[in-house]
């Protein structure tokens, strides 16, 4: 089998205006998907993160990938990786919240997902086997619980639609105290039925969420898993403090400061389990996890680790470093979810529900439309790859939607001035 083609569409979704310590989400989040075509015509999908720059790169190793065998990954990765060696996307307000910029990583994540989901279909087998096999069934999720300005996103804006109702009204719905997040939450469980729940912080004076975790624990009880992410902008004074505050609280406390020394202080000081998407990012860093103990928890995500071979490689990492494992998202669609959930079902140590930006989303780009969740988890079954096909409908009326909006990266600082102008990033900002 030869690939025969490669393509790659950019796309523009809805996402409603979410606050994080970067700024504000604009109204579209940028996505790429991924195609690879084989010579018996059989294709293969991947969704990636958007943008001008990522699209550039995904260009750029076409002919690293055209004429190739899809089971030669290994020498696909390598020279995708001669080709970019280790260069980095250089420090976009992106980055700001998440650190992967690898643009080597980033770009094979994207071939190698597209590859195996053609694999898969072409042999009759679903990607998790690919992986070595299910340990699960069911993969849990977590609600992602985000302080909001009112609307909805997309041509809406700051508007809302108001005929909505359920799940559909409380996406919409402002959420900038503890009460709205506690309505947000309720709301997003009852129409999913996630067992945990992740606040994004990093957006108030930390009292103010901390305080939010404390009116989730009494509304949820002691049972339900909670965890904070402040996306790095306290201080070790500050994380220190407020940590010892949690203690009991949390099930982890993620990124509270900025890299691995500062996340180590913090381990040492508080008693609560620390996670990362921020601090330990590539397999570069994990010697410095190591020497530090910077976190207990890293948060895979196959979009910047290089793959899902690689996340596999990662889930070993962990287990010998006695590292916990868990998952990162940012906004996407349901093929980026199905690879999540098959990584997901593969990892044995992948024992925490993972993240997904899923319920912020409305549209989606894959026959059939928005993937179900079964009480809180997605169920992988026996479907040959990801278990999806392009609803080539759907891509051409989001690829509109990109050409239509004018983005060309993702910039929160930018869109937040829009709100308030002056409005700053800082790296430690309490
Ligand atoms: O979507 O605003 C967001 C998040 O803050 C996202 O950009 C982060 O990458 O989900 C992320 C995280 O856990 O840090
Ligand atoms: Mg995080």
């Amino acid at each position: 089998m030869r690939i025969a083609d490669f393509h790659v569409t950019p796309i523009a979704i809805a996402d409603p205006p979410l606050l994080n310590a970067a700024g504000l989400h604009a109204p579209y989040a940028l996505r790429a998907i991924v195609e690879v075509v084989s010579d018996d015509n059989i294709y293969g999908v991947s969704e990636s993160p958007g943008g001008a720059d990522v699209l550039a790169d995904l260009e750029a190793v076409r002919a690293l990938v055209v004429g190739r065998d899809p089971f030669a990954l290994n020498k696909i990765a390598q020279d995708i990786e001669t080709h970019f060696g280790d260069a980095t996307s250089g420090d976009r307000q992106y980055m700001r919240t998440t650190i992967h910029s690898r643009r080597a990583a980033r770009v094979f994540g994207a071939v190698e997902v597209a590859c195996l989901d053609l694999i898969g279909k072409a042999i009759g087998q679903p990607v998790c086997n690919l992986l070595g096999g299910k340990v699960r069934d069911r993969v849990p999720f977590s609600a992602y619980l985000f302080y909001k300005y009112e609307g909805a996103g997309g041509q809406l804006g700051f508007a809302t639609d108001l005929g909505a109702t359920g799940w559909d009204a409380a996406r919409q719905a402002a959420a900038l105290t503890p009460a709205g997040i506690v309505a947000q939450a309720q709301a997003m469980c009852r129409a999913f039925g996630f067992k945990s729940l992740k606040l994004k912080g990093g957006v108030f004076p930390p009292h103010i969420e901390v305080d939010t975790i404390f009116a989730l624990r009494q509304a949820f009880g002691p049972n339900t898993p909670l965890r904070l992410d402040p996306n790095a902008v306290w201080s070790v004074e500050t994380a220190i403090r407020y940590g010892k505050q949690l203690e009991g609280a949390l099930e982890y406390f993620e990124d509270p400061t900025r890299g691995q020394a500062g996340m180590a202080q913090v381990a040492q000081a508080v008693n609560i389990p620390l996670a990362t998407n921020m601090c330990t990012t590539s397999f570069d860093d994990i010697p410095g996890s190591v020497r530090l103990g910077s976190e207990h928890i890293i948060l895979s995500d196959h979009h910047f680790w290089g793959g899902l071979r690689a996340s596999m490689e990662l889930a070993r990492i962990c287990r010998v470093f006695g590292r916990g494992l868990s998952m990162h998202s940012n906004s996407h669609l349901g093929i980026s979810l199905r690879a999540m959930a098959h990584l997901a079902a593969a990892a044995p140590n992948l024992t925490y529900a993972c993240d997904t930006h899923y319920p912020w989303q409305r549209e989606e780009v894959i026959v059939g439309g928005r993937l179900q969740f079964d009480d809180g988890d997605l169920i992988i079954g026996d479907e040959p790859g990801l278990g999806v096909e392009l609803d080539r409908a759907m891509l051409a009326r989001l690829h509109e939607n990109y050409v239509q909006c004018g983005l060309t990266g993702r910039d929160d600082e930018a869109e937040m001035q829009k709100v308030q102008p002056g409005w700053k990033f800082m790296h430690t900002r309490w």
